[in-house]
């Protein structure tokens, strides 16, 4: 479809604005949400990283075109959320320490308020004291975001200092990002690995049911 062929292309380009209305463009020839989603956004993002792997761009159009997808998921936010979703629990999400990457944290940051949960964002760059507080302040669940392969070990430490804190019971740990997989999850007690944010969002509702 041309218009999601223009989406990715905004994206990869780096053009908020054409990203923007593009998507709104999308919805209003009614291609559904996720599929802008996906076929757009995201297909466009992953477009961004094979760029940067064969050194064909560099940070700065990454973090460009992080900004369109950014300017663009606004638009689509009101029309990926779950209507009407009664579910209680607070969820803390945070992208770990030493990581800046924020989209997909926010993401599923997005369909989970969407879907009735209480969100604290805790933004990026989290250090495990950070994700303490959240659960003195009452956080069910602690959602933790990792995209590079030297930061993800850091949610083993946030555990580990949370464990030390005599709060590990009190809290649903669950993790996510793209170097993240179930085994790892496993390895370092957290509760659970969402691959993307919809699963997230099962995700949260069955540990909080467990
Ligand atoms: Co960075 N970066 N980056 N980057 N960046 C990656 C991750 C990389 C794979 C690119 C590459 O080499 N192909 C690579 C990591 C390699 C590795 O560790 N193995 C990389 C690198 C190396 C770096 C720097 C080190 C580059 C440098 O400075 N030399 C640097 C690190 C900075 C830091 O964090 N300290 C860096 C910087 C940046 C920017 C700032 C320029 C920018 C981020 C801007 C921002 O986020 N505001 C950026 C970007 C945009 C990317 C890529 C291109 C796109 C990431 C993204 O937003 N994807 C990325 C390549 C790629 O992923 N293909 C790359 C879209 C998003 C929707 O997907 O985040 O995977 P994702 O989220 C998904 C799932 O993973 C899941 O759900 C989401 C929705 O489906 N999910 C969760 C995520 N979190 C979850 C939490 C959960 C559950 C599910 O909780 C339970």
């Amino acid at each position: 479809m041309a218009l999601l062929e223009e989406l990715r292309e905004a994206v990869i380009d780096g053009q908020a604005k054409l990203a923007a209305a593009k998507v709104e463009e999308g919805l209003a020839e009614d291609i559904e949400a996720g599929t802008l989603l996906r076929e757009g956004l995201i297909a466009g993002m992953a477009q961004v990283g094979k760029l940067y792997e064969e050194g064909e761009i560099f940070v700065p159009e990454m973090l460009v075109a992080a900004r369109a997808m950014t300017a663009a998921l606004g638009v689509l936010k009101p029309h990926l959320v779950e209507q009407g979703v009664a579910s209680s629990g607070k969820v803390a999400i945070g992208t770990t320490q030493g990581d800046l990457h924020d989209i997909g944290k926010n993401l599923v940051a997005m369909m989970l308020e969407g879907s009735g949960y209480e969100i604290v964002d805790l933004g990026v760059d989290v250090p495990a004291d950070k994700f303490i507080e959240a659960i003195k302040d009452g956080a069910a669940v602690v959602a933790m975001s990792a995209l590079l392969t030297t930061t993800m070990t850091n949610m083993q430490l946030a555990i580990q200092a949370i464990t030390e804190a005599g709060l590990r019971d009190k809290v649903r740990i669950i993790i996510g990002g793209a170097p993240i997989t179930k085994s790892y999850a496993d390895e370092i007690g957290a509760d659970g690995y969402a691959e993307d944010a919809s699963s997230a969002v099962r995700l949260v509702k069955e540990v909080l049911a467990a």
